[in-house]
This record gives structure tokens, sequence and C-alpha cells, in this order.
């Protein structure tokens, strides 16, 4: 299913009034301010965001899964699916993929339709989280960090393989996530097992392009509940300083304990050039794969407040790899990316807000007051009419969500695909 250009334009044309009133409004105002806000409105335009593979079908938990009608069956419907959040949104220009389940078995035309859709290949991942069929060797107690030497080493072959399939289709970074750990005091040898993942990841290192990167992930917990070998940002850093320039930590929010200071692990990342990529998603409770800026707006804010500086202060860090992490149960999981995206965006727009000299000068003053008054008047702007603009200057529609009910897109997929296909690679 495409959405075509004159489905856009017709949308658009309701809302068209409305939207140039707030946003003339919204513009006077923050022009007045000092702030230039043609400048704001391409950057939101330029920042695009990864949509992986596995967050285009209902996610689970190991109590069950609910299907949604007319989801993905196969690495071509998922990039249509990423299309018709690209075409809407302007904003999704990217798809991250799932080794093993997206492997394309026609290069050429999986390329083809991805240009012809503006999306380009980000980050791949490998997985080594769980077992395949026919597989040689089990990842039950680990992967990169088995015990065995024959596991570590299918894992360490995995991973190249999966740099050899990213690499025909244009993507410039691998992502590795790790579920080893242990789930009972004793079960491990902490220092072996941290051990044998940075001999196993310098390994994968050694077959990564030149031009390429490695992001190491991190999570506290989950699948195990006792101990995970890459537990948290330090542990990351190790390893990707033990490999090489091109290896990176990844930050993922939900693999965080409550209140950890997510703003300040970016910033120092950013500091010592260290900060490959970012996931996003949001939680409660643990890595709930909830739909981003739906619980701590706020904090996503000072995320982005401290990436907004980083990008402006530190050329030693790389660009970053921005991606989507979050697959849930019981949203129409389309609904839930537009949704996704747009609170990234207002985010970021309101992090754009920040006059960050006259921070920096309560800064030197200790005008703590002053500080907090400068986030929070960033932070209650309501920027919605600047995002609509960016969306409109780049050919997507006013409001994504009420376009994608008003199309009927979920009832074009179902009619297209069927009711009972399942999505793969979750
Ligand atoms: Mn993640």
């Amino acid at each position: 299913m495409k959405i075509q250009k004159e489905q856009i334009a017709d949308y658009n044309q309701k809302g068209l009034e409305s939207h140039n009133e707030s946003f003339d409004f919204l513009a006077s105002k923050l022009t007045k301010n000092g702030h230039d806000v043609k400048t704001i409105v391409s950057k939101l335009a330029e920042f695009q965001v990864a949509i992986p593979s596995w967050a285009l079908g209902a996610g689970g938990t190991r109590f069950g899964r609910f299907s949604f009608y007319g989801e993905p069956s196969s690495l071509e419907q998922k990039l249509d699916d990423v299309g018709v959040l690209h075409s809407l949104t302007q904003t999704a220009g990217a798809v991250s993929l799932h080794i093993p389940w997206d492997i394309p078995s026609d290069y050429a035309a999986i390329k083809e339709q991805a240009d012809a859709l503006n999306i380009k290949f980000d980050a791949v991942n490998s997985n080594t989280f769980q077992d395949q069929k026919d597989a040689a060797e089990t990842y039950k107690y680990g992967s990169l960090s088995n015990t065995s030497q024959a596991v570590r080493e299918q894992a360490i072959q995995h991973n190249l393989d999966v740099i050899k399939i990213g690499d025909k289709l244009g993507s410039k970074a691998l992502t590795v996530w790790l579920a080893d750990g242990s789930s009972f005091p004793g079960q491990n040898n902490f220092q072996t097992a941290f051990q044998n993942t940075q001999d196993s990841l310098i390994d994968i290192y050694k077959g990564l392009p030149d031009d390429w990167k490695m992001l190491v992930e991190y999570k506290p917990y989950e699948p195990n509940f006792y101990s995970t070998v890459i537990q948290d940002w330090g542990a990351s850093l190790m390893l990707a300083n033990g490999c090489g320039d091109k290896a990176y930590t990844l930050v993922d929010l939900g693999h965080h304990l409550p209140n950890s200071n997510i703003e300040q692990i970016v910033s120092i990342l950013q500091l010592k050039g260290k900060l490959g990529g970012f996931h996003f998603n949001d939680s409660k409770y643990g890595d709930d794969d909830l739909t981003v800026g739906s619980i701590k707006p706020y904090a996503l804010f000072l995320i982005f407040n401290e990436l907004v500086y980083g990008m402006q202060n530190n050329p030693q860090n790389p660009d970053l790899a921005w991606m989507i992490d979050a697959s849930h149960n019981i949203k129409d999981p389309l609904e839930d990316l537009i949704q996704s995206l747009e609170a990234i965006q207002e985010a970021y727009a309101k992090a754009l807000l920040i006059d960050q000299n006259e921070l920096r000068t309560a800064q030197l003053n200790n005008d703590v007051v002053k500080c907090q008054e400068i986030l929070q008047s960033a932070y209650r702007t309501d920027v919605r009419p600047l995002l609509e603009k960016a969306r409109l200057n780049s050919g997507g529609v006013i409001s994504p969500i009420n376009a994608y009910r008003a199309l009927d897109v979920r009832g074009g997929l179902i009619k297209e695909r069927g009711k009972h296909t399942v999505a793969t690679g979750l």
C-alpha cells in the first residue's frame, strides 16, 4: 500500500488554515524572543529516525501475543509499512533490520524498493538471544560470553554474516545486544564471562569494514534476572574501548534501572566521543516497550537538551544512529510509531528552543532558579505547529495520526494482506 501525493495534498487542504494561524502566532512570538524559526524548522525536517523491522507487528509478552490484522509478513511488506510512515511523517527515512528474519532473497530488488520509498538502511541487528532452527549450538547459557568455545564461534560467525548482509544493502553499523548473563548467584564467573565477551567482540570488530561502526548496547536485567554481562554504560564503554575507534556505546532508554540519570550518561559519552547510537522508547518499570514520551516526556526533553549540546559542542563524537526500539502489544503498531516519532520531534524542537548561551551564563553565575526557568520555559512551549510546518515543507501531512485514520491505512493493509498475517523478527 502506498499513499499518493494527491491524497496528502487533499488531506492537508482541510487543516491548512488552522495550521497557518497557529504557526504564524508561534513563529512571531519565537522570533520576538530571538529564535531563528526557519533554522529550527529545517533542523526538524532533517532529523530522521530509523524504524526497527520488529516494531511493525504487534509485540507480545511471555503471557501471550495478540496479533494485529494486516501485519507485514515479508521484508518487502515491512519496507512498505516504513514507506507509509515516512510519507506521512517525513521523519522515518530509515529502517533497521534484524537478522536472521530480514535476509533479502533479492538484494537488488530490495534496494530498489527502499530507494523508491526514500528509505535508507540503518544499523543491522544480530540476534544471539534465541536458537535458530538447525543451529549446531545453543545460546541457552549465553552467546559471546559462553563458556564453550564452539558456541562463541557460532555467535561470532553470525555477527560476521550480519555485517556482510548489511554491507550489501548500504548499512554502516552493526548493533550488538546480548542477552548473556545469569539468573542465579554462582552460575557464572563474572570475569570469565566479561573477558570472553571482549575477546568475541574483538573477533567481530576485525570483520568490520573501515567505514562501519560497532554499537554495543547494554541492559541491566532481563532475560536474566541476577546478572547481565553488559549491564550498564560503563561495561559497554569498556568493551567498546577494548575493541577500538569504530566501536561505540549505544544507549537504549528502556535499558536502565528506574530513575537513572540518562541525560548525564548521554552527555559524558558524547564528551568522550563514544556515544554511537540511541534507542527511543519509554517505560514505567523496566524495558516496557512503551510509546516514546508517553510516561516521562520531561526526561526525554532533558536528554535532548544534552544531545543538542553534544551535537553543537562535541565534534569528537560521530553522528548518532537514531532508532525507535519498542514493540508492544495492544496498539496498532503503525499508530504507535507515529506517536513515537511525534514525541521525538517534539522533544527535539523544545531542546532547540533552549538558549544555550543564556543557560551557560546562568550556570556560571550559579543562578539555579534562572537555569530551571530557561529549561522549563522551552519545555512549556507548544511546538507542534513547528513540527507541522517541517512536515508540510517536506511533503508530509499536518497531522499524521489523523491522516492515517482518515485514509484508513490499516483497512487498506488488511484488504491487501488479509487478517491473519504475522510479522516476524520479534
Ligand atoms: Mn534497544
